[in-house]
């Protein structure tokens, strides 16, 4: 839904020198038409949905700064390195008047988690990496956005349009302003979420010196539901809509460079690759849109794969078949590192402890590498051949294939 900004009444020319080098001559009616039609171009780059925020996020910078003083970040410093001006897009891209926000859905067909979750065998890996990563790919249908949003402008006279897009590496606070487009409320997990397209998306953003009409934000509607926070596995939700990023196991198994704090290994069970608990359980995502990207669709290696082969990949292999995937920015060590875990965390089998010890003797590991192989090691020799799931993730399970069957 659009709402018209205090700037924009009708046919009535908008004066902005006060921010914007040159005026914007468009009338309030050009831009209620040109609103529109970036929805359609938008639906056009194969975006979801389309809002219109304005720039102002003063609201969210003591929850920032409060993040950081914690220390939730961990070693990500460069969320702490750009301080306040990731709230403020207009220092990020000065004459920014407007952040044109955009999603694009990512849940890949037969997504199979339970089935993946239930074998401690197979790995899994988070949703949204299985397929080509998203970054560019954004990044250039928004930019495509942006010059269709330009040379319309130069047709009506206007031709100071400036832009920049965003994707979730450069340090915006992409969130708080998707929730602020209408894109979605924000999740008790954090993220955002819509009632007909649950939370498998995800979120870029064009800022602009537009002074485009406004959308209005949709109604919260967590409720009363807790599900998030109760079946994180390694309870990373510490309060409602804050994610202590060292516990997430999304942080431990891709931003984290060195060794996995011990306490978490178990927890971490085979998911090698980020975590999709608290979006399984979400009653939201029971309607979630399957992609319309073939590019997100799960590559054949990564489908259901078992612990065993990924962990015999040398590099050169893991690096071929990574190949446009953001799977591949953790390189091999650390790949290594998360797949001797979940092999640790897998029923006793002579098998694991045999390539556990293969992989010791190779020139790839190093001591950070070699210090998780001896952790399974321990782990395998300790244990009795059938251990159960934890009963988290059972829960987990039970959830996924009664709320989420299409998608078990
Ligand atoms: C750093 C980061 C992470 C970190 C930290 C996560 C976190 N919750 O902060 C780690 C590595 C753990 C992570 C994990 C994941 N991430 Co991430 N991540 C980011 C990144 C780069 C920055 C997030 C950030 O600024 N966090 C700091 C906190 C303080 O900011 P915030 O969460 O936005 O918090 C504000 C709001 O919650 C707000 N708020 C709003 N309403 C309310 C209400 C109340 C009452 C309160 C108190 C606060 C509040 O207050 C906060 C303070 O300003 C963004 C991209 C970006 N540039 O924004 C992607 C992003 C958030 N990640 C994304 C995804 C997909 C994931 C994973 C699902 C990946 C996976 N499957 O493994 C997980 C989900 C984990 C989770 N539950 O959050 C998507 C989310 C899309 C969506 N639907 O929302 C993003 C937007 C990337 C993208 N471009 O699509 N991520
Ligand atoms: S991604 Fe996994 S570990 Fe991180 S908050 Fe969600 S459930 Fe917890
Ligand atoms: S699981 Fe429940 S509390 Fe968490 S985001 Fe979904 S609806 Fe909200």
């Amino acid at each position: 839904m659009t709402a018209s900004t205090p700037e924009s009444t009708p046919d009535q020319h908008i004066d902005l020198t006060s921010q914007s080098p040159e005026p914007c001559p468009l009338t309030a009616a050009q831009l209620d038409a040109l609103n529109r039609q970036i929805k359609l171009w938008g639906k056009e780059l194969g975006f979801a949905h389309i809002g219109v925020a304005d720039i102002d996020l003063s609201q969210h910078e003591a929850g920032l700064q409060d993040w950081l003083d914690k220390g939730y970040h961990g070693e990500m410093n460069y969320m702490a390195s750009h301080g306040m001006m990731r709230a403020r897009p207009n220092e990020l891209h000065p004459g920014s008047l407007r952040v044109i926000c955009a999603r694009m859905d990512y849940l890949p067909p037969d997504a199979g988690f339970a089935s993946n979750l239930t074998n401690p065998n197979l790995a899994y890996i988070s949703r949204y990496a299985g397929g080509r990563d998203y970054h560019k790919m954004i990044r250039q249908r928004l930019k495509k956005l942006g010059d269709n949003i330009t040379e319309h402008c130069k047709t009506l006279g206007f031709d100071a349009t400036d832009f920049r897009p965003f994707v979730d590496s450069a340090p915006i606070l992409e969130r708080p302003l998707a929730d602020k487009a209408g894109l979605g409320w924000t999740g008790k997990h954090s993220l955002i979420l819509h009632p007909d397209a649950g939370s498998w998306f995800f979120l870029g953003e064009l800022l602009i010196n537009l002074p485009l009409p406004l959308d209005i934000p949709i109604k919260e509607g967590c409720n009363t539901c807790v599900a998030c926070i109760k079946s994180c596995p390694t309870d990373a939700i510490v309060a409602p809509y804050v994610v202590d990023a060292r516990r997430c196991i999304s942080y431990l198994t891709i931003e984290l460079q060195g060794a996995i704090p011990e306490e978490f290994r178990p927890l971490i069970g085979n998911r090698i690759y980020g975590c999709d608990d608290c979006q399984l359980v979400c009653p939201v995502n029971s309607k979630a849109p399957l992609t319309a990207e073939p590019d997100f669709h799960t590559r054949q290696p990564l489908i259901q794969p078992e612990l065993i082969d990924l962990f015999s990949w040398s590099e050169s292999y893991f690096l071929r078949q990574t190949e446009g995937s953001a799977i591949r920015r953790i390189g091999h060590k650390r790949w290594l590192r998360n797949i001797a875990i979940a092999l640790g965390n897998a029923p006793a089998n002579p098998d694991i402890i045999a390539a556990l010890e293969q992989r010791k003797l190779s020139d790839e590991v190093d001591d950070m590498v070699l210090e998780h192989i001896d952790w399974a090691l321990a782990q395998q020799k300790q244990k009795a051949p059938q251990e159960a799931l934890s009963r988290k993730t059972q829960r987990v399970i039970r959830s996924v294939q009664k709320g989420l069957p299409r998608d078990a």
